[in-house]
This record gives C-alpha cells, sequence and structure tokens, in this order.
C-alpha cells in the first residue's frame, strides 16, 4: 500500500532501474513488543555499491509515512533532525563515507494497522507481511530486492501472552528478562531482500516433524497455529515433507537451514507468504480436517504449501532484481507447484483446472484495461501486479519452455540458472540466458512472451488430399491490441498436434502420436504425407500454449474426440467446446425468441462418458461439468448474463430429464462406497462424480431428490457431502428447506470461522432474485468482519465474483453495491479493496447500458478524492 493521494500518483518504469547506491551487508533488528506500541531498533552495516556510478550519492532509506522516527545515529553519533531529510517517502542523507554503520529508531503501531502490510496483529498475535514494500512500514531501509542483507533479530515481549516468538533462520539465543518478559535472536546466514523478512509473536500450539535432507541435514519442521486448531496442522506437515522430497528429487533442492516453520493466522491478504524458514499461511490455505474442509481446500492447502516452500530457491536463493521481475520467481513457482500437484494427483485433472482458471479468469484479465505483460513495463502500486497474469500466463510461459526444451534440458537449465544466480538478484532474462545456454537454442523471439500483453488468436484451417494422402494445416497468430501496444510480434510458441484415423487411434507422427510444431511466424503451414484418410485433429494436446484457439470443429467431430483422443486434456477440451457451441447457440434464440431444445449430441455424448466404465471417475466430473457462466461470458462478444444463466440453466435441466437414471444410478453407487475419509485422488474424484450427479438431479427440482441432498447432508461424515448438499438445497428454489438447512449448518459450525466462511459463500452465491439483499444483511452478522479479508472475500468478492447473474442485476445494484464496498475498505485496506474493482472494469463488454451504469460507479469512486495509489490506479486505468 502507498500514501493516500490527491493528485495523480507516481508511475514507476522498468527502463528507469538503477543499481542501489549503497549495499546493507548485515541487518540487526531488535522488536521491544509493548502493549501500546512496537519500538524496533534497526542497526545497518553499509557501504556504497562498487557497482553504482554515483560515486557520492545520498542515501535515501524508504519509510512510510506512519513510522516514527525516535533517533538516527551514524557510526554512533545521533544526528540532529537538520542533518537529514525526513519526508512522507522517506529519509536522505548526505555526505556520508564508503562505509558506515546506522542505527535507526522508530516507533510503530500494530494494533492500528488494518491494512495488514508490515507488523500488526491478527487476533491476539503478532505478524508481519513485508512483500512488496511492507518493510518500510516497520523501519527505516532500502526497501527493494536487489539490497541482501544478512539479518539477525531479537523479539522481546510479555513471556505469558507471547510465550512463542519466531523469525527466519535458525534460533541462536533466547531467555528471560525483566518483568515476565522473555526473548529470542534468530540468525538468517542466507541473504536476503527486506521483503522476505518476517516475524511472529503469540500464544500458539504446534505440531512437529523431523525431515533429513538429501545429504543428511536435519531439519525441524513445525506448523504453528491457535490451539483451537491444534487438530488441523497435519495435512500441511505432510504437504511440506512431500513437497521437500519432490524439490529434492526433481528438481535437485536441498533446504538450507535447521528450523522451517509454517504459522496459520487469521487475517491475511493472500494466500501465504514464503519469508525465509518462517511461512506465513491464511489459515484458510493451511488448516485441513475431514469435518470442516472440502477437497478442494485440501487440495489447495497441498498446492500452497508446495509453493511457498518452492519458493526457497525459485525467489528466496534466487530472487527478483526489481519488482518488474514479479513472474520471475511467481510464474516459475506456480509452474512447479503445477508440476507438483500433477504428480501427487492426477495430471489430466490438475491441467484441465489450470487452465480452465487461466481461460476463465486471465484471459479476461489480459482482455481488459489492465491488461499488462507477464514483465509489466510500468506500474503505479507493485500490489496491483500480483495477478493472474503474472502468476497464471507467467506458469504457462515456464511450461512452454519446458515443453520446447523437454524435460532433461529444462532441468539442467533450471540447474545452471539456481547454480549461476545462488545469492543474486536477477531477472526474467537470466532465466532465459540459462535456457538458451543449456540448449544452444536461441529464445529471443520467445521473450516476447515477457513483454507483450494480450492473449494471442491461433486461427486454424486444415486440408486433406485423397490421391496424394497429404493432411495441411495452416496456423495464423495475431494478438489483439493491448493499452500502450497496438501492434505485436509474433510469438514463439509450442503447438502439440495429434492426428485421429477413423477408428479413433493416433496416427504415427514423429515416431510417437503427437508431433511438436513449432510456431514463429504470423501464419505458417505444416504437411503430412502417407495420412491413409482424411484425419480428425486433436489440436494443441495439453493446451501446449496460453492462446485462443479458433477450429470449426464439427458436433460430430467433437464427439468423436470426446469418445477417443488419447490426451485426456483434449477429450475434455471436445467436450467444454460442443456444450459451450450449444449453450451460446441457444443464448441467441433466447435473443430472437426462438423456441429453446437441446440437441440430443450432447445428451448422447454425456451418456456415452456417464456410462463408460473403463473412465476414470475424475475425468467423468470434469467432461460432464458444463462450462461455468464466466467462461461462457468470456467467450461473448457483449456477455448477456441473463440469457447465459437462462440457457446453461435450460441444458442441465434437459441434461438431467434425459440422463435422470444414469446420474441417480451413479449417485447411488458412489454412495455405497463408504469409506473413511480421505483426500487421496480416488476418493476425491468419488466425491465429485457423487456430488456432479446430485446437482443434476436437483435440477430436475423433485421432492424426492431434495430428500436425498437432505439424507446426504445429514449422514455425511465429511465437509465435501455437507457442503455440497447444502449448496444444492439452498440454491434449490425449495425456500423452507433451504432455510432450515442454512440455519442448521450455521449452529453447528458456528464456531469455525473458516466453516462460517463458507456459509457466507454459499448464500453470497445463490442465483436466485434477492440475494445481495441477502448479502447485505449477512453483513450484519455478528460472524462477520468488515476488517477480516477472508470475511469480505466470502461475503462480498463472492456476491461480486461468483454469481454473475445477480451482480450485473439490470437496475444496477450490484455495481453501487461493489462501489461503496471499495471505498469504505479503501480507508482500512487498499489492496484487498482494489483487489475487488475486477469485475468493474470489465465494464466494455456487457453492453452500453450496463457499461454506462458501471462507468458512472468507476466515476463515483474516482471523484471521491481520498483514494490509495491502489485503487487510484486500476480505477483510472479502468476508465481510460
Ligand atoms: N509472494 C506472496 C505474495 C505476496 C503478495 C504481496 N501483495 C505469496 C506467493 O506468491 O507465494
Ligand atoms: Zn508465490
Amino acid at each position: 500500500m502507498s500514501l493516500q493521494v490527491t493528485s495523480q500518483p507516481k508511475v514507476i518504469y522498468l527502463k528507469d532501474y538503477q543499481v542501489p547506491a549503497f549495499l546493507i551487508d548485515h541487518t540487526q533488528l531488535h522488536f521491544e513488543l509493548l502493549a501500546d506500541y512496537t519500538q524496533v531498533t534497526a542497526t545497518l552495516s553499509l557501504c556504497r555499491n562498487p557497482e553504482s556510478t554515483q560515486k557520492n550519492a545520498d542515501l535515501f532509506l524508504h519509510g512510510d509515512k506512519d513510522l516514527t522516527l525516535l533517533s538516527l545515529a551514524v557510526d554512533g553519533e545521533l544526528l540532529t533532525a537538520s542533518a537529514y531529510l525526513h519526508d512522507d517517502k522517506g529519509l536522505t542523507l548526505s555526505d556520508l563515507d564508503d562505509k558506515f554503520s546506522l542505527e535507526i529508531i522508530t516507533k510503530i503501531y500494530p494494533d492500528e494497522n488494518t491494512a495488514l502490510e508490515g507488523l500488526y496483529r491478527s487476533g491476539g498475535m503478532y505478524c508481519t507481511q513485508c512483500e512488496a514494500e511492507g518493510f518500510r512500514r516497520i523501519t527505516f531501509f532500502q526497501d527493494r530486492p536487489d539490497v541482501m542483507s544478512v539479518y539477525d533479530t531479537t523479539l522481546s515481549a510479555d513471556k505469558t501472552l507471547y510465550p512463542i516468538l519466531l523469525s527466519n533462520g535458525n534460533l541462536v539465543d533466547s531467555g528471560d528478562s525483566a518483568e515476565g518478559r522473555h526473548f529470542a535472536t534468530w540468525h538468517d546466514p542466507h541473504p536476503k531482500p527486506a521483503y522476505l523478512f518476517a516475524l511472529v509473536a503469540g500464544d500458539l500450539a504446534n505440531i512437529e516433524a523431523p525431515f533429513t535432507t538429501m545429504s543428511g541435514r536435519e531439519v525441524s519442521l513445525k506448523v504453528f497455529a491457535d490451539a483451537k486448531d491444534l487438530d488441523k496442522l497435519d495435512y500441511a506437515m505432510q504437504s511440506l515433507i512431500k513437497s521437500m522430497r519432490w524439490d529434492e528429487e526433481v528438481y535437485g533442492r536441498e533446504y538450507d537451514l535447521d528450523v522451517f516453520n509454517i504459522v496459520a493466522v487469521d487475517f491475511f491478504n493472500m494466500g501465504a507468504m514464503e519469508n525465509k524458514g518462517l511461512n506465513i499461511f491464511n489459515t484458510s490455505c493451511v488448516l485441513a480436517h475431514p469435518e470442516t474442509t472440502t477437497d478442494a481446500s485440501y487440495q489447495r492447502v497441498e498446492a500452497i504449501v508446495a509453493h511457498e516452500y518452492f519458493h526457497n530457491w525459485s525467489g528466496n536463493r534466487v530472487t527478483c532484481r526489481d519488482w518488474f521481475q514479479l513472474s520471475l520467481k511467481e510464474g516459475f513457482t506456480v509452474f512447479r507447484d503445477s508440476q507438483f500437484s500433477a504428480d501427487m494427483n492426477s495430471s489430466t485433472v490438475k491441467r484441465i483446472e489450470d487452465v480452465r482458471l487461466l481461460r476463465t479468469a486471465q484471459f479476461s484479465e489480459d482482455a481488459g484495461p489492465m491488461a499488462h505483460a507477464i514483465r509489466p513495463a510500468s506500474f503505479i502500486e507493485i500490489s496491483n501486479f500480483y495477478t493472474l497474469t503474472v502468476y497464471e500466463k507467467g506458469a504457462e510461459v515456464v511450461r512452454m519452455l519446458h515443453t520446447l526444451l523437454g524435460a532433461d534440458k529444462f532441468r539442467e537449465g533450471s540447474d545452471l540458472y539456481f547454480e549461476r544466480h545462488d545469492g543474486q538478484a536477477v531477472t526474467t532474462d537470466d532465466f532465459i540466458s540459462a535456457m538458451q545456454d543449456v540448449s544452444g537454442r536461441d529464445l529471443s523471439q520467445f521473450k516476447n512472451w515477457y513483454n507483450q500483453a494480450g492473449t494471442p488468436v491461433l486461427k486454424v484451417t486444415d486440408e486433406y488430399d485423397e490421391i496424394s494422402q497429404c493432411y495441411q494445416i495452416h496456423i495464423t497468430q495475431s494478438c489483439p491490441a493491448t493499452a500502450g501496444q497496438s501492434e505485436k510480434l509474433p510469438f514463439h510458441m509450442p503447438f502439440s498436434l495429434g492426428l485421429l484415423d477413423a477408428s479413433g487411434s493416433d496416427i504415427e507422427l514423429d515416431g510417437g502420436t503427437t508431433s511438436l510444431l513449432e510456431l514463429t511466424q504470423p501464419s505458417q503451414s505444416f504437411s503430412f504425407n502417407h495420412i491413409k484418410t482424411k484425419p480428425v485433429p486433436s489440436l494443441m494436446r495439453g493446451f501446449s500454449a496460453p492462446v485462443k484457439l479458433e477450429y470449426a470443429y464439427s458436433p460430430e467431430q467433437l464427439m468423436f474426440l470426446i469418445s477417443h483422443d488419447s490426451d485426456g486434456f483434449n477429450r475434455w477440451e471436445a467436450s467444454q467446446k460442443l456444450a459451450a457451441d450449444i449453450i451460446l447457440d441457444l443464448v441467441k434464440r433466447l435473443q430472437s425468441g426462438t423456441q429453446l431444445s437441446l440437441d440430443s449430441c450432447l445428451i448422447d455424448a454425456y451418456r456415452a462418458v456417464l456410462t463408460d466404465k473403463s473412465l476414470d471417475k475424475a475425468m467423468i466430473s470434469q467432461v460432464l461439468t458444463l462450462p461455468s457462466e464466466q467462461y461462457l461470458a468470456q467467450l461473448s462478444e457483449v456477455v448477456d448474463v441473463a440469457n447465459i444463466h437462462k440457457a446453461r440453466k435450460f441444458v442441465r435441466v434437459e441434461l438431467a430429464v434425459a440422463l435422470e437414471n444414469e446420474f441417480l444410478e451413479t449417485y447411488q453407487s458412489a454412495r455405497l462406497i463408504a469409506t473413511k475419509y480421505d483426500p487421496s485422488a480416488p476418493s476425491i474424484a468419488k466425491r465429485a462424480l457423487q456430488n456432479l450427479s446430485l446437482s443434476y438431479l436437483m435440477a430436475l427440482h423433485q421432492e424426492s431428490y431434495l430428500e436425498l441432498s437432505l439424507t446426504q447432508y445429514r449422514e455425511a461424515d465429511n465437509m465435501t457431502d455437507s457442503m455440497a448438499a447444502l449448496a444444492l438445497v439452498a440454491h434449490s428454489g425449495f425456500e423452507q428447506a433451504a432455510q432450515t438447512l442454512l440455519g442448521d449448518f450455521y449452529q453447528k459450525w458456528q464456531d469455525d470461522t473458516l466453516v462460517v466462511n463458507q456459509w457466507f459463500s454459499v448464500q453470497a452465491s445463490d442465483p436466485k432474485e434477492g440475494t445481495l439483499a441477502r448479502v447485505v444483511k449477512l453483513m450484519e452478522h455478528s460472524a462477520y468482519d468488515a476488517v477480516n479479508p477472508n470475511k469480505v472475500r466470502s461475503l462480498v468478492a463472492s456476491f461480486c465474483m461468483q454469481n454473475p447473474v445477480n451482480f450485473h442485476a439490470e437496475d444496477g445494484s450490484g455495481y453501487v453495491f461493489l462501489a461503496d464496498q471499495i471505498l469504505s475498505l479503501d480507508k482500512s485496506n487498499p489492496q484487498l479493496a482494489a483487489r475487488l474493482i475486477g469485475p468493474l472494469s470489465k465494464w466494455k463488454s456487457y453492453g452500453d447500458a450496463r457499461a454506462q451504469q458501471i462507468r458512472e460507479q468507476l466515476s463515483r469512486i474516482l471523484d471521491s478524492g481520498k483514494l490509495s495509489a491502489d485503487v487510484y490506479e486500476v480505477v483510472s486505468k479502468s476508465l481510460a
């Protein structure tokens, strides 16, 4: 977060990067955690940076305007106020020696910190969040990632209230002091940027496990949380152990401290943070127990624990030179965690989930006013760039390198990258150079992915000549203009192609089932000889590049691919395309007032999949899940929210009518497999198919299926099944049953804040009319807390992002509501406020009337005067 601004805040450009004028070799911190405030003493060893050309430069230390400076001393000499410049951005010191020490004493007020950046209190505990620029809210510092320092940190606090005192690195000293206080000193030998600094002080319980690294280092692993959550930590610990082993086996990366600590906190702006040796997690991403946690959340815990752990190398040992390079650590680490999740679970399902997220949310970001390259050229507030583009598209870009180079060369490249840059702050170019050096390939064109925003579009046509038995495929690529980039250069990307013969088998290509084509030109053609009959192409297998693909598949071809493609991802893809084409056609019919009917081909395809006993249950559920309203919106030029909702609902009901027996049988046989809950892939798949079948049955709106849901709810021994039943009943239109069940659920789980958040979400995402009024009422509920980000996400964000038909209500009430929330949140937590603007910034896609309503709300926000830089940047760019 940055200062409240009234005038236009400053834009920062990548091209203006300069090395720091000074280096800080060593940072010693002392935190006196007191009841009313915290006193921070920072002792810094500074020297001029030999790489800087500014030999007599001033020293500038970032410092938030709310920091109270108590004293400043250079080499032990106290400075008077006239000896330095102190403004609301920081401190400037002049006439300095080449080497000196600086002691800075500041006072901060963690209890007043609602922005949740820097040091704050979450419930009864102190914790920190310093990425990206939160350290400057703790003390004055060169708060930029290319200043890496060795830290020694001492915490001193009341021993009864805060028996646990943690920081980065290894514990080197601890003991009691006067007046019931105690202290702990931590030493982190690995130089790190300030954004990786962390401390925790609280009354916490923990579990512990040993880990022996591949070279025999003994590490003590601990996961800490509030004592009431002690029984919910085992899964995070298992996930951590699996991640550590996996990173050794797959990337050769070993852990490097004697301890690894994870702490769960309830107030957190995002999922988790990879602070060196002391990861801090949002409770929602670390706590797991069968009774309170759904399968989706179990998988999220495993993935996020892995992600933060993997940052120990991709991010911490090798970090970013500046924040424009964010995707260097985030894109690579998301790629690593998705490889890990694919290895631990079903790789096809993981790929489907990743692509679903990318295509629904990242593509829409890339098509909107905030579109930016994965290495942006400028920003106002870096917090606004922790985006799906930097993370998910960034991971796709790394994935393409993996595909182009092959797994072995990619591993050699990553080894070289880590070896060459260990302990350094580097750029995405350095990453590409390592990949280039090991492979001998010219990756200069590939770098366009780092510099150009927007989703490329591939238009594919093909032809087959029976006489010459030649099959040709023609591919053109283009990329729409985005803000500040009207012309785009062609991208270098892998294009995986399979060709199916009439029996559905793969035709041999390049000695295998799939040919890896490389696209580099605006337009390219590829020929395949000895193709005996006209093939059905399986395009971009595994979604080999993050692009939109246009090819005129017939429904028959899609049905053929659904039943035969050897690439699981493309079987799913064909099912999505078939369903999306049908639903969007129905939207057109609704618009023209034509009678609706469902083409039998979707029913036939669904029946075949549902009754195919050879298919993996997880795949069946994925294939039979209709494209979401959000994805259908993404495919529409002008989004007709209400008719998309209607058409999709119509298809669901028709499918349920036609396949009622099959769904019922699938449901009942899944219910018969009564095993104790476990979050393994086969068990998750069983529950997914069971609950998907139940959801189709509930679409029939029959009392008997309501009973089935109520029975499942009553008998469930796990949150996945009880939450699925609750959501189905709550959204069913059986109003009395819905209210009774929601009431019962709350009674049962009122003491578990994460479960109550799910209860809020279920209600906020109800597509029925009147949901906004209920959301507004729920904001008065005693379990709601407007300064807890998890609560805001579960109610406000769920309504605005998971409930399109209500959010985009014709009267514009959803937009007014969201603008009100943004304005009020901006005062306490600008980062969170800015994240909520997304649904308003896509106004261009919603037709003239809605566009005008949304723009009015955006203007109302902009005109309100005192905005944070966070909100200012997104709103002003959205209106531009
Ligand atoms: N690196 C953090 C995100 C920090 C967000 C700061 N606004 C978590 C992660 O990506 O692993
Ligand atoms: Zn990350």
